[in-house]
C-alpha cells in the first residue's frame, strides 16, 4: 500500500436508510486497493470502542423517551471520540478514511428530521470539529419509499440468515483498522432488527432528504450528488467519475 502518494483525504457517505452507502463503501474501498491507496473504512456513529458504544445508546429502541437533545450530544459525542482516536490519526498518517455518514446526517437527521436548530447544530460541529470537514462527500440520493424499501429488504434478508453482527463496515486490504470495529457493540448496520430510526415514518424521511438535497445545493464543491436508483455497478461508476474528475484516481 503506498501511504506516501499525497495527503490523507477524508471521505464521506450519506443518505437516507436504504440508499445503498454500505454498498458502495466497499466498493469504493475496493476501488481504493486497486489504485493502491491505503485507507481505512468507518462508519458514524461509531468507529471506536467507545463510539461504538454509543452507537448502541443512540440506536437501541427502549421505552424511556430519548429527547432530541440527548440524541443530538450523543452522536457528538460519539464524532468526538471517533476524530481524535480514529479520523485523525490516519488522515495524519497520510491514509484515506471512507466514513459511512458524519456530520452531514446530523444536520439532516437531527436538523431536518427532527427539527432541532442548525445553529446549535453548527456550535457543536465547531467545539468537536473544530476545522476538520470532508474532503468530499457522497450524497446517494433515492426517493423514500425507494429507501425503505430496500431497508425493509436488506432486514428481511439478514432475518433469514440469522444475521446477528454482521460486519456491514470493514476494512479493506492493508488498511487501518478502526480499534473498534469489530469489538464495538453490534456491527449491525445491516442487521435484522428495528432501530430507533427504522421506526420513524415516511414523513421523517422525507424531511431528512429534503435537508441533504438542501446542504448539497449550498455546498456543491464538496457534496457531489449521486443518483442511487441506478445499478449498484452504475453507482459505483458514478462515485469512480467524481473521484476522476478530482485526479484523485486515473
Ligand atoms: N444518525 C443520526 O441520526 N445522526 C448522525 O449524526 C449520524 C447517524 C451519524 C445509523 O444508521 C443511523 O444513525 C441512521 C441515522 C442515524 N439511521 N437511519 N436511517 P446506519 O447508517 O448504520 O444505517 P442506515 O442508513 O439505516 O443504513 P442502511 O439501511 O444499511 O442503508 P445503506 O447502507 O444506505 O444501504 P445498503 O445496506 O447498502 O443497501 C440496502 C439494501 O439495498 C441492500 O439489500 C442492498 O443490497 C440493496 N441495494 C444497495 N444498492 C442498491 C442499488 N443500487 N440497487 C438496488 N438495490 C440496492
Amino acid at each position: 500500500m503506498n501511504s506516501a502518494r499525497g495527503p490523507g483525504r477524508f471521505l464521506t457517505l450519506e443518505g437516507i436508510e436504504g440508499v445503498g452507502k454500505t454498498t458502495q463503501i466497499e466498493r469504493l474501498s475496493r476501488l481504493l486497493d486497486r489504485h493502491e491507496i491505503a485507507h481505512a473504512v468507518t462508519r458514524e456513529p461509531g468507529g471506536t470502542p467507545l463510539a461504538e458504544q454509543i452507537r448502541a445508546l443512540v440506536l437501541c429502541a427502549r421505552e424511556e423517551v430519548v429527547p432530541d437533545a440527548a440524541e443530538l450530544l450523543l452522536v457528538f459525542a460519539a464524532r468526538s471520540a471517533h476524530l481524535k482516536n480514529l479520523i485523525e490519526p490516519n488522515l495524519a498518517a497520510g491514509r484515506w478514511v471512507l466514513c459511512d455518514r458524519f456530520t452531514d446526517s446530523t444536520y439532516a437527521y437531527q436538523g431536518g428530521g427532527r427539527g432541532l436548530d442548525e445553529r446549535v447544530i453548527r456550535m457543536l460541529e465547531q467545539l468537536v470539529q473544530e476545522t476538520r470537514r470532508p474532503d468530499l462527500t457522497l450524497l446517494i440520493d433515492v426517493p423514500v419509499e425507494l429507501g425503505l424499501a430496500r431497508a425493509a429488504q436488506r432486514r428481511a434478508a439478514a432475518a433469514g440468515a440469522g444475521a446477528g453482527p454482521s460486519g456491514a463496515v470493514g476494512a479493506g486490504a492493508g488498511m487501518a483498522v478502526g480499534a473498534g470495529m469489530a469489538a464495538g457493540a453490534g456491527m449491525s448496520a445491516a442487521g435484522a432488527s428495528e432501530d430507533r430510526f427504522d421506526a420513524q415514518r415516511a414523513d421523517f424521511f422525507e424531511r431528512v432528504r429534503a435537508a441533504y438535497l438542501a446542504r448539497a445545493a449550498a455546498e456543491p464543491e464538496r457534496i457531489a450528488l449521486i443518483d442511487g436508483r441506478a445499478s449498484p455497478d452504475e453507482v459505483g461508476e458514478a462515485i469512480a467519475n467524481v473521484l476522476r474528475a478530482k485526479a484523485w484516481i486515473s
